[in-house]
């Protein structure tokens, strides 16, 4: 079989991959994926509609029946997501510049991304055998009363286009490990490297419909697949006005989901700290990958006392981050992944000075020739930001930070909290008992003292109020994604009257 390569996916057409094969869409239609330097189109992918999306649930229940994927033993299953992660870190630097060409995210983050990516997958592959249930006292004699673990069956899975495939290892690993099957609907603007990776799941030896993958717009494939009853779960992770669609879609047909939603992160600075060392916090926090994280510390709240020394370190470190194209080593940021988002990034500014914020650093597309043509923005630091201001209470997902000072710590947790998102926080202090009271009183999933975007795929992640619900990653996202079974056993051989329950 022919490999995926960057080189042979450029000017070429991708299939979808359902049932173990790269099968045309039943439409017949193509559409453009974008390159974020030129705005050019790259490759072009498959528009499933309902009846493809059909055909691929059909195949993920087929796989989940079948003895080859459904008897298969915990510990060959973990050994096939094992042989996945193998391939995947053989293939890590192709695997990375896909990525960089579709999204255009820093090749050497991606790159980074995708060499550590397979320690995740051999985590996960770790606990398909360690899974376990529980027996329960039952109070009566000869008797079993116990809780098995098992998978849901199909899992769709519904990706966005910052980091896909990163993204999709936090439950794609785990579901597999479990025994779920699944239906992935990348984002439409960034589908290469999920085609790829299913490329590398024939390759390992999954039994074929345990992986399929429907390309295609979120208002035809993706509203497909999430009004479909074959589904047992979904995981969304994108925008929260998405999610409450597809929420809404689930519930049709009683489906649960785990849902990964935007965030406006505040992140705290305290006049105790080295201030250099807070700076780059705060700009690691919110500039890298051109602020297209959901965990980005957009909100940045500064003790009174240093805010003008803080804004003028930031603005000098901000002055110094090199934009530029994506495949350069010395590039700090990239281009945004969508002509989309650098249009509402730019309106969000511009509705920022409209409300009374200023301009300290950015503020615009950059100004050169050679980045004329990509989807640029430069990093940008607003002050006398306000809470209420629109660009401070929606999600920007761009390289923008707004800078409120603030007098004391009850005012700090009422403006950090004073938002309809809650996905993650950031403190610098060396006070350890304000860092702990912050922790304790700050609505967010994720809290990072003294440091900030530091992630490990070892605990559960996930977000408070309108950042969504349901965990990714440790032990918890086994459980998220396997359903408990009550078994009652009696071993006493008696039959007991039929019209009177057995006491002992
Ligand atoms: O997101 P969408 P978009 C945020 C970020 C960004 C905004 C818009 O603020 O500016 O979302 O980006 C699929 N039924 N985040 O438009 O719409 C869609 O095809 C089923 C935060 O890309 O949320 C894609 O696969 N599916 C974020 C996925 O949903 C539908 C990451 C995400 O798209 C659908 C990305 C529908 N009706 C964006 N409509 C994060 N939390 O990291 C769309 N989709």
């Amino acid at each position: 079989m022919m490999k995926t390569t960057v080189k042979s996916l450029e000017r070429s057409r991708q299939n979808l991959f359902i049932g173990g094969r790269f099968v045309e869409p039943k439409s017949g239609n193509y559409s453009a994926s974008y390159d974020p330097t030129t705005g050019e189109s790259w490759y072009e992918f498959a528009e499933a509609e309902a009846a493809d999306v059909d055909a691929a649930v059909a195949a993920a229940n087929s796989a989940f029946r079948n003895p080859a994927w459904r008897r298969m033993t915990q510990t060959d299953r973990g050994r096939l997501v094992r042989k996945l992660a193998d391939l995947a870190l053989e293939r890590a630097d192709e695997l990375a510049a896909i990525e960089t060409r579709d999204n255009g995210k820093l090749i050497k983050e991606m790159r980074a991304q995708m060499r550590a990516m397979p320690d995740s997958y051999h985590y996960f592959a770790g606990m398909a055998d360690k899974l376990q249930g529980d027996t329960i006292p039952v109070n009566k004699l000869d008797m079993l009363n116990f809780n098995v673990r098992e998978p849901l069956g199909v899992v769709g899975m519904i990706t966005p286009w910052n980091s896909p495939l990163m993204l999709l290892t936090g439950t794609l690993a785990p579901c597999l490990a479990i025994g779920n099957t699944v239906v992935i609907k990348p984002s439409e603007h960034a589908t290469a490297s999920t085609l790829a990776l299913a490329e590398l799941i024939t390759e390992a030896g999954f039994p074929a419909g345990v992986v399929n993958v429907v390309t295609g717009a979120g208002r035809s494939a993706g509203e497909a697949l999430t009004r479909h009853p074959g589904v047992a779960k979904y995981v969304f992770t994108g925008s929260t006005e998405t999610g409450r669609r597809i929420a809404a879609n689930a519930a049709s047909n009683l489906t649960p989901c785990s849902m990964e939603l935007g965030g406006k992160s505040p992140h705290v600075v305290f006049a105790d700290v080295d201030i250099e060392r807070a700076v780059n916090g705060v700009v690691s926090g919110v500039f890298a990958a051109a602020g297209q994280t959901c965990v980005a510390g957009s909100r940045c709240f500064v003790e009174a006392s240093i805010h003008d020394r803080f804004v003028e370190a930031l603005v000098a470190r901000t002055g110094r981050i090199k934009v530029g194209h994506p495949m350069l080593d010395d590039t700090d940021i990239g281009p945004l992944a969508l002509s989309a988002q650098l249009t509402k990034v730019e309106s969000y500014v511009a509705s920022g000075l409209r409300e009374g914020a200023r301009i300290a650093a950015g503020g615009k597309r950059p100004q050169t020739d050679e980045l004329s043509r990509g989807w640029y923005f430069e990093p940008t630091v607003m002050v006398e930001a306000q809470n209420d201001m629109a660009f401070m209470r929606d999600e920007l997902f761009g390289p923008v930070v707004g800078i409120m000072p603030f007098s004391s710590e009850e005012e700090m947790i009422s403006l950090a909290n004073d938002t309809r998102y809650g996905l993650a926080s950031g403190i610098w202090t060396q006070n350890i008992d304000r860092a702990m009271r912050f922790a304790n009183q700050i609505e967010a999933g994720t809290v990072w003292i003294n440091t900030y975007r530091s992630s490990s795929f070892m605990s559960a992640n996930g977000g408070f109020k309108e950042s969504g619900y349901g965990r990714r990653g440790g032990f918890e996202v086994m459980r998220e994604f396997s359903r408990l079974k009550n078994i009652i056993l009696d071993y006493s051989g008696a039959m007991q009257d039929p019209f009177v329950i057995r006491l002992k």
